[in-house]
């Protein structure tokens, strides 16, 4: 359109340039040109009867399509983008012999949001690289609230990448926050705010999973007695590495389910938290055992390969061909045992026992009356300070048929690990033995099962499994609703 005027103007002014006479002349129109930030094209013309020429100071931001020409015609300048903030200009001389004209050319800054693009970052408690989208088309300065734990990489149009350090609080389980300001390149205006909550631990809740529990073990053809190929799958649920080191597996102490002889055991209220007795811990400094989205980690009762005999000279146990190779798991269970000893895989990495509750080697319930959960605790916790800290004082009362009876609390092995440590937690019952869930509801408000009513022989070698969906776990803290009871073991 602006062409077509030009073109018109043009006209006019030709058809009475030749009534003048033969002195140069020259004249500019649009001798004031503005483009915005997004850049694009300008025009001037020049009115003139003779040779003339344009002189300006080269720079990279915008491109004549002509420096000279004779008679009437014109100039289109190409003008970059510009991310600054402040306009920028440049000034164009167009001479014709002595005549000349100023042309001045303006490129506004780009105009900042109408509000500042906030994001909210969680990131865990042993840091790591990141990035965050910014606001796009602006040159930038960033500043960071606590730069001695955050620094800024590298900044790209509308993306921004950053380093941050280990949690300094972890160790006493408090998150810490910073803070980065990005502003245009002036350092007033501010664009974004990033402000990065950082976790005292590696692993959230929900990002880690009890996806599987094989407590039966594998039926032996002609025995009542199953084998003892039992396992814990934990697997990556969220949608990148985590790190499981100093993740523990816990069991549960409340009773969750009435004996065959009809006795149960009566808690006082215990809200928010898990009451333990075995606490064995996925040993590391925090970064030695990533497990990638989707992958999972083998938590083995004991590694062998069950398929396989097994055992020293005296007692050799046979193989079994309907059990599981568990020589492959990433942990085992490895209790220190004089009496009963234990069998240790060389090859598999021992758990760290924080406590166990057995005087002999810990096994999992077999007829499943067992709860089961992961827990993460501050890295500054230890065996000791929980053992010291955490015991868990009260009364609890026995029932038995017609009799009652009242235990102290405190001369138990029973401790109380936090609600904010838990991770993932399942409650396991069966239908004709169902007392109460031993985990609170806010961590498990259902249960799930292997066998349908207690010393069903039918359980052995079934577990209790995670379903799946779209590719993800299912986990509504609800294991009526998350779980297959009765499944086929996924290591079979
Ligand atoms: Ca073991
Ligand atoms: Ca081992
Ligand atoms: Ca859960």
């Amino acid at each position: 359109m602006k062409k077509y005027l030009i073109l018109a103007a043009l006209a006019l002014v030709a058809a009475t340039a030749c009534t003048k006479t033969d002195a140069p002349e020259l004249s500019v129109t649009n001798a004031s040109l503005k483009v915005d930030a997004s850049g694009g094209k300008a025009t001037f013309s020049v009115l003139s009867n003779t040779d003339w020429t344009v002189s300006f100071t080269k720079d990279t931001w915008y491109t004549l399509s002509a420096t000279s020409g004779h008679g009437n015609g014109f100039v289109e300048i190409t003008v970059e983008p510009y991310k600054d903030a402040g306009a920028r200009s440049a000034a164009f001389t167009v001479e014709a012999g002595s005549l000349s004209q100023t042309v001045t050319l303006v490129q506004n800054a780009p105009a900042p949001p109408s509000e500042i693009a906030s994001t909210e970052i969680r990131v865990p408690a042993m840091g790591g690289t990141f990035t965050a989208d910014i606001p796009a088309g602006f040159n930038v300065t960033t500043n960071v609230y606590w730069p001695e734990l955050l620094t800024v990489d590298k900044v790209e149009d509308g993306r921004i990448t950053f380093t941050v350090a280990s949690n300094p609080h972890a160790e006493k389980g408090i998150d810490a926050a910073n803070h980065i300001y990005v502003y245009m390149s002036d350092g007033k205006t501010m664009l974004a705010q990033i402000d990065i909550t950082q976790s005292w631990r590696n692993v959230e809740p929900g990002e880690l999973l009890i996806e599987e529990v094989y407590f039966t073990g594998s039926p032996i053809e002609g025995s009542a007695s199953p084998s003892t190929d039992q396992y814990i799958k934990l697997t990556n649920n969220s949608d990148h590495v985590i790190y499981a080191d100093g993740v523990m597996f816990v069991t549960n102490y409340i009773t969750g389910t009435i004996t065959s002889v009809g006795a149960y055991l009566e808690y006082p209220e215990l809200s928010d938290g898990l009451a333990v007795n075995n606490m064995y811990v996925i040993p590391g400094k925090g970064d030695e055992h990533p497990v990638a989205p989707g992958e999972s980690l083998i938590l083995a009762l004991a590694a062998i390969d069950y398929t396989a005999s097994y055992g020293d000279g005296e007692t050799i146990i046979e193989g079994n061909p309907n059990a599981i190779d568990l020589s492959k798991a990433d942990f085992e269970f490895y209790d220190e045992n004089e009496i009963y000893p234990d069998t240790d895989n060389p090859d598999v990495e021992n758990l760290e026992i924080w406590f166990k509750a057995s005087a002999t080697i810990t096994s999992l319930h077999n007829r499943g009356f067992e709860s089961y959960a992961i827990v993460i605790p501050p890295s500054g916790e230890t065996a000791e300070s929980i053992l010291n800290n955490r015991h868990w004082t009260g009364t609890y009362y026995f029932h038995f048929r017609e009799w009652n009876f009242d235990f102290d609390l405190a001369e138990e092995d029973v401790w109380v690990i936090p609600g904010e440590w838990v991770l993932d937690a399942v409650n396991c019952s069966l239908e004709d033995s169902f007392y109460q869930n031993p985990w609170p509801a806010a961590f498990d408000a259902g249960w799930t099962h292997a066998g349908e009513y207690d010393k069903d022989p039918d359980r052995f070698g079934k577990s209790v499994l995670r379903k799946s969906q779209g590719g993800k776990l299912v986990d509504t803290n609800n294991s009526t609703n998350d779980f297959t009871p009765n499944a086929t073991p996924s290591l079979k």
